[in-house]
């Protein structure tokens, strides 16, 4: 950060390529559970230092939420996603993990949101996050609410993203400020 790199750089090129190659040496038995456990703890720990220094843009009066489904653990992507779009002025609500469904319409209710942003990475929540979608496009609350969804099953199979319904999928926190922009323009 003193030498002028952005916390999206840090973010993207050190920390995501860093969080995958060490599920791959976990899978390859070649770290531990506890070491791949230390090391996301590390870096979900540099992250919370490194928020001082996010430049925030003029606020676009736009809200978004972003949630992982019930049962997902996998909150780091999420929470790079919903950091870069409150860089870019959004008022950005993050849930974190594990989010229950009926809390999700909550909060989509309460703050009037438009956007909600799905983060999904195991594949056997996919069908849970269809069933949100579908739960809020039902919701008397969600007005022109729009849908993004993303995370690892979108990344493996690009087209999944209309089969649960939602209106837009990103691959990265990057392109996930501009899709945001597009959904709300
Ligand atoms: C850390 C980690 C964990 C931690 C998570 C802790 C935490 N607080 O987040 C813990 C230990 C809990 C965990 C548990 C498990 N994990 Co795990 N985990 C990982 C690991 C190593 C890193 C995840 C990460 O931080 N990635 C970095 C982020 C930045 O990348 P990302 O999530 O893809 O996010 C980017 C984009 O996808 C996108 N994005 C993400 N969300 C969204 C949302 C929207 C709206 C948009 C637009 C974009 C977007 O933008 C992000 C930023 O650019 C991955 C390896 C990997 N390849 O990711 C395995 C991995 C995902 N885990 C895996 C497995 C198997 C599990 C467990 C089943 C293990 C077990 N037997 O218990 C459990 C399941 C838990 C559950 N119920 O969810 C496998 C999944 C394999 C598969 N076939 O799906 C992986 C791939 C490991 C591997 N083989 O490399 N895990």
């Amino acid at each position: 950060m003193e030498t002028g790199t952005s916390v999206k750089s840090i973010y993207l090129d050190v920390f995501q390529p860093a969080q995958r190659e060490m599920g791959r040496l976990w899978q390859t038995n070649e770290v531990s559970v506890a070491q791949e456990h230390y090391c996301t703890a590390a870096t979900q720990f540099i992250m919370g230092r490194l928020y001082p220094y996010l430049r925030i843009a003029a606020r676009n009066g736009k809200r978004v939420i972003v949630t992982c489904v019930a049962g997902e653990l996998h909150e780091v992507g999420a929470r790079m996603v919903a950091d870069l779009l409150e860089m870019e002025g959004w008022n950005s609500y993050f849930l974190g993990a594990t989010m229950p469904t009926s809390g999700i319409l909550s909060a989509v209710a309460e703050w009037e949101a438009d956007i909600l942003a799905v983060s999904v990475t195991m594949h056997y929540h996919v069908e849970l996050a269809r069933k949100l979608v579908s739960e809020v496009r039902r919701s008397p609350d969600a007005g022109s609410l729009k849908v993004m969804v993303g995370g690892r099953p979108f990344l493996v199979a690009p087209n999944l993203w209309r089969t649960v319904g939602a209106d837009a999928f990103a691959p990265d926190a990057e392109q996930a400020v501009s899709t945001a922009a597009r959904l709300v323009a």
